[in-house]
């Protein structure tokens, strides 16, 4: 009888298994129907009765032992698995984390935020109104009859439907006015069109903010202080201001305002184009015409307005001397506002 030696091989053979299916091979290959030892305990019917029972116990005993041996391989091969599952799936918990790209804010919109907490402080309501304008809101109630040279002035984009793209924010206030009557204190930040070719300092579309004080006993120098108050809080620097007298048709007086120069701070410089002086924006004493086409009494109340590109704030707040690149996005330039 060979049990030992097939006992042998089995031990063996399950010792060698290096997973479930190799090790249930063994197993059927030894202990199955058909298997080694099973045969041999089949086998016994053909051997003398006295030896039977001899036999029969020592081939017990091996199945046994090679059971046992099975299922400890079995363990075996369960805790490997497990180790190396937990090894491939490890996290190191010491790494740093992921950096997670973050979205920024355009630099016009950091500016035209600037902006309006300024003025929101100083008590201001922030307005908005439509980009597509009639005739009348953009031009005639500010003054500005058909014919007038500022008309050409301001290269209008006409859109088919007999509207135009606002070439300033100004009809915001009118509809403002119009909408509520006095007192009025408001500013309207907003895209403005104009038919320009693009350069370092011209876009067909740009940002303006007006703004629109009207109320009894308002005065050029509650004018001057708003203007000078404001490039002081935005600029964060107490630059020197300066009023020139200048015309539009929608103030009187009006005056265009100087600010020394963020750059070099009134030495002349590439920025100020030598002068020490940079032009900031424009404003005036709302002109009477304009109060009383809105329905406001110009005899009772004034008002003033100043106007600013929003886009010329930000590049003289960011150093930026080329318009061009707020409107370019290039992630390399914009991810210096973030
Ligand atoms: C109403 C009455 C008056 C708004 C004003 C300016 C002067 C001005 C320009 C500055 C540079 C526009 O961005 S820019 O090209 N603006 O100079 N704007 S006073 O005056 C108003 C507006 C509305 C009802």
């Amino acid at each position: 009888m060979n049990v030992d030696s097939i006992t042998e091989s089995a031990l063996a053979d399950t010792a060698r298994a290096g997973n479930e299916r190799a090790l249930d091979e063994v197993r059927v290959r030894y202990l199955g129907k058909r298997g080694e030892l099973t045969a041999l305990l089949k086998s016994l019917g053909a051997m003398p009765a006295e030896e039977r029972p001899a036999a029969g116990a020592r081939i017990n005993v091996a199945k046994r032992e090679v059971q046992a041996a099975v299922d400890g391989r079995r363990k075996v091969l369960a805790r490997e698995q497990m180790q190396e599952a937990l090894a491939a799936e490890a996290v190191d918990v010491t790494l740093p984390g992921r950096q997670r790209r973050r979205g920024g804010l355009h630099p016009v919109t950091h500016a035209l935020r600037r902006i309006e907490d300024i003025f929101a402080a100083a008590g201001y309501a922030v307005v908005d109104g439509p980009e597509m304008e009639d005739e009348y809101h953009n031009f005639e109630a500010l003054n500005i009859p058909a014919h007038h040279p500022a008309r050409a002035m301001h290269d209008t984009l006409y859109l088919d439907n007999g509207l135009l793209l606002r070439t300033h924010t100004s009809p915001v206030q009118v509809r403002t006015m119009e909408a509520q009557g006095p007192p009025v204190k408001v500013i309207c930040p907003g895209r403005v069109y104009r038919k320009d070719d693009v350069d370092a300092t011209h876009s067909p579309m740009f940002h303006q903010v007006e703004g629109l004080v009207v109320d009894e006993g308002v005065s050029f120098a509650d004018l001057k202080g708003t203007v000078i108050d404001f490039t002081r809080h935005f600029f964060e620097q107490p630059l020197g201001v300066r009023f020139r007298p200048s015309y539009f048709p929608f103030t009187e007086p009006s005056a265009e305002v100087d600010m020394e120069c963020v750059h070099c701070r009134g030495e002349g410089c590439r920025v100020c184009g030598f002068t020490g002086w940079i032009e900031v924006l424009g404003c005036g004493m709302v002109h009477p015409n304009v109060l009383a086409m809105s329905g406001i009494d110009p005899e009772r109340y004034t008002g003033f307005a100043f106007g600013f590109g929003a886009d010329r704030l930000a590049s003289l707040l960011f150093e930026v001397d080329d318009l061009r690149l707020f409107f370019d996005n290039e992630l390399a330039f914009l991810e210096q506002f973030a």
